[in-house]
């Protein structure tokens, strides 16, 4: 699953400090070059690139306020995913080094992340072997090798879920653990804790679902430890071995397939589970066999294998649906009992549902590829024909948030093919969201989805309801963009090659700029009069940047839509395709103008007439 992972590693005002940092380095890297000379598409893509993550983590650093808002009292702020974070300390300044300890090993390793917070006592030769294994699983190999299968973890529930009792006879449990090259000692510690933790009359079966491993410890010494097993719990352990990769979605099913308990658990192979972690859901689900059930992650760290404490929170999606983590709704906060599951838009990966229930509403989408939005199919789909989705904050699961992944480089294009699936089969009229967030053209985007009817048909016949249900009832918190009429590049006719670009970050004056059509550059006007500059948020806490005119001077203004409204800044504007951008208010428009460098720049000023074209309508206009 993507780890959108909640963190704590860093702590807010670290993260703060990381974040307004990178800002402050990618506005000297925008001031050092002359945009007339940097048109060349790799930059852009490279800028895009820090940009990207830069918006990712402005995102989650308002975010971690807001959550903060929300609940003062907690001890665990929410913060962003590993990923950003590792990818933004190349760019972190050196933290002073702890005083040598006597007769160290000299570093062989000082740029490894596995070595950042770790490792500090091993010799040279032990370097060398944790550093490769690190390389190619991800984590750390070298120590999980050496910890004790049974190790025991911290109990990060809330105190009151020891306290709970909950029914002597419950459903069976088949345990599905999907792997592909997984570290042997992490398999076997995941199947350990699972046998351990697991009441032994509820735990029918552990599925162990190979999804074609070339490693050769996957098959001999693992077949050893099963045997072991099997002394103490015959026929307990079952493998689904594939021929070939068929990508985690497809081997989900199979493991859903293989299963024949009441209920099944689709972990990921690189987990523990806690304490109890079972009982609550089994009792959930003994209630209601019509809820698909979340357990609360925590994080295991990928160098340390320590256990970080996550705090509960619901899983959702942007319109890309990449997955993420989301505020409960109010009602939950309200009840004061942190330890009452939750209602969920959709599951992050991880499930735990009734066996039955599950394929009568179409386990998972079989024609979707290798990785991603199988997830918030899973969850439109639960909602919106029958059943519903929660967080159960009493069932906790110790995750490795792996560095890097052993599935395809590049997750976004598995993610925007399956995301387009979802769109075509569940959105309705809001499927162009998705098209729009992944900047692709409404007709004829020329990505090859696959074959949907056998969706569209399941969808008919379990008679769910509508997508603009599951907006206003399961996740009012997206933004439905249904007054966005055009996106994409802003043009003027005067000078074709150039576009409208948000200019440096920080920084409040948007810019013309060659164009290179990356988000800096994407532009977004709604009916409402407001014109958005370098991107536009999926959900409506967030705050998307707007086009001002500041009243006075030439100078156009790019604010925060929240804070302009606030101000009274003029920023409703009146534009249709290929005329001019007038604000409404001061009645100037936003024009190019040639300056004594007799480059073209953006200027605010008395209408002259210029003509403006945007790369996409949405609707007339
Ligand atoms: C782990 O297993 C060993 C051997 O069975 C046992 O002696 C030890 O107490 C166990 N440790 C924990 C933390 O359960
Ligand atoms: C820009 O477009 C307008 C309207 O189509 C046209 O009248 C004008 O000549 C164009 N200007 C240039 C420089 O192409
Ligand atoms: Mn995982």
């Amino acid at each position: 699953m993507r780890i959108r992972g909640v963190i704590k590693g860093l702590g807010l005002l670290g993260t703060f400090a990381l974040f307004l940092y990178t800002v402050s380095y990618l506005m000297f890297i925008r001031n050092q070059q002359n945009p007339k000379e940097s048109s060349s598409v790799q930059r852009a893509a490279a800028e895009e690139t820090i940009l990207k993550k830069l918006e990712g983590l402005e995102g989650r650093v308002n975010k971690i306020v807001e959550s903060l808002e929300h609940r003062l009292r907690r001890e665990e702020p929410a913060a962003e995913p590993q990923k950003e974070l590792k990818e933004l300390k190349e760019v972190k300044k050196p933290e002073p080094q702890p005083k040598p300890k006597k007769k160290k090993a000299k570093k062989l390793f000082p740029n490894s992340f596995l070595f950042s917070n770790w490792g500090e006592d091993l010799s040279e030769e032990e370097q060398r072997a944790a550093e490769r294994a690190f390389v190619q699983y991800g984590y750390n190999v070298f120590l999980s090798d050496r910890l004790p299968l049974n190790r025991s973890l911290p109990d990060t529930r809330n105190p009151r879920c020891a306290t709970k009792v909950y029914p002597k006879q419950l459903p069976t449990i088949s345990v599905v653990l999907i792997y592909l090259d997984e570290a042997l000692s992490i398999l076997k510690r995941a199947i350990r804790s699972i046998i351990d933790k697991t009441p032994a009359h509820l735990l029918k079966e552990i599925v162990l679902v190979d999804d074609h491993s070339t490693h050769d410890d996957l098959q001999g010494s693992l077949d050893e430890y099963i045997e072991v097993i099997h002394q103490e719990r015959p026929d307990l352990i079952k493998k689904v071995r594939h021929k070939e990769s068929l990508g985690l979605i497809q081997a989900r099913i199979s493991g859903w397939d293989a299963a024949v308990s009441d209920v099944v658990a689709i972990l990921d192979a690189h987990i523990e589970v806690h304490k109890q972690w079972a009982e609550p859901l089994l009792a959930r689900i003994k209630e209601d066999r019509t809820v698909v059930l979340s357990p609360v992650f925590d994080k295991v760290n990928f160098d340390t294998l320590q256990v970080v404490k996550y705090i509960p929170a619901a899983h959702a999606f942007d319109w890309k649906l990449w997955c993420m983590y989301e505020s409960f709704r109010p009602e939950w906060y309200k009840r004061h009992d942190e330890t009452e599951p939750g209602k969920s838009p959709s599951v992050m990966g991880i499930l735990v549902a009734d066996r039955l229930f599950l394929g009568e509403i179409g386990v998972l989408d079989k024609g979707m590829q290798i990785y991603g939005g199988e997830n918030v199919e899973l969850g439109i789909r639960v909602w919106t024909c029958g059943g519903s989705i929660e967080v159960v904050p009493c069932s906790k699961i110790a995750h490795i948030e792996r560095a890097h992944k052993p599935y395809a480089l590049d997750l976004s294009i598995s993610l925007k093919r399956n995301a387009l699936r979802v769109a075509e089969v569940w959105m309705d009229d809001y499927k162009n969201n998705v098209l729009i967030s992944w900047n692709l053209p409404l007709k004829n985007h020329g990505i090859d989805i696959g074959d949907v009817s056998e969706r569209k048909k399941l969808r008919e016949k379990l008679k769910c309801k509508p997508f603009k249900w599951y907006m206003d009832n399961v996740y009012p918190q997206l933004d439905t963009w249904e007054d966005l009429v055009s996106y994409g590049a802003m043009r003027n006719n005067l000078s074709e090659n150039n576009c409208i670009d948000q200019g440096p970050v920080p920084g409040s004056v948007p810019i013309l700029h060659p164009c290179h059509f990356y988000s800096p550059q994407m532009c977004y006007y709604r009916r409402s009069g407001e014109f958005y500059i370098g991107g536009i948020k999926s959900h409506k806490y967030s705050s998307n940047r707007c086009l001002v005119d500041p009243g006075e001077g030439h100078v156009p203004g790019l604010h925060d839509c929240k804070v302009a409204s606030q101000k009274g800044f003029h920023m409703y504007w009146e534009f249709k395709q290929g005329q001019e951008v007038r604000n409404k208010h001061s009645n100037r428009c936003l024009e190019i103008a040639q300056g004594l460098d007799s480059y073209y720049h953006l200027v605010i000023q008395t209408c002259s007439g210029q003509h403006w074209r945007i790369h996409n309508v949405i609707k007339d206009f």
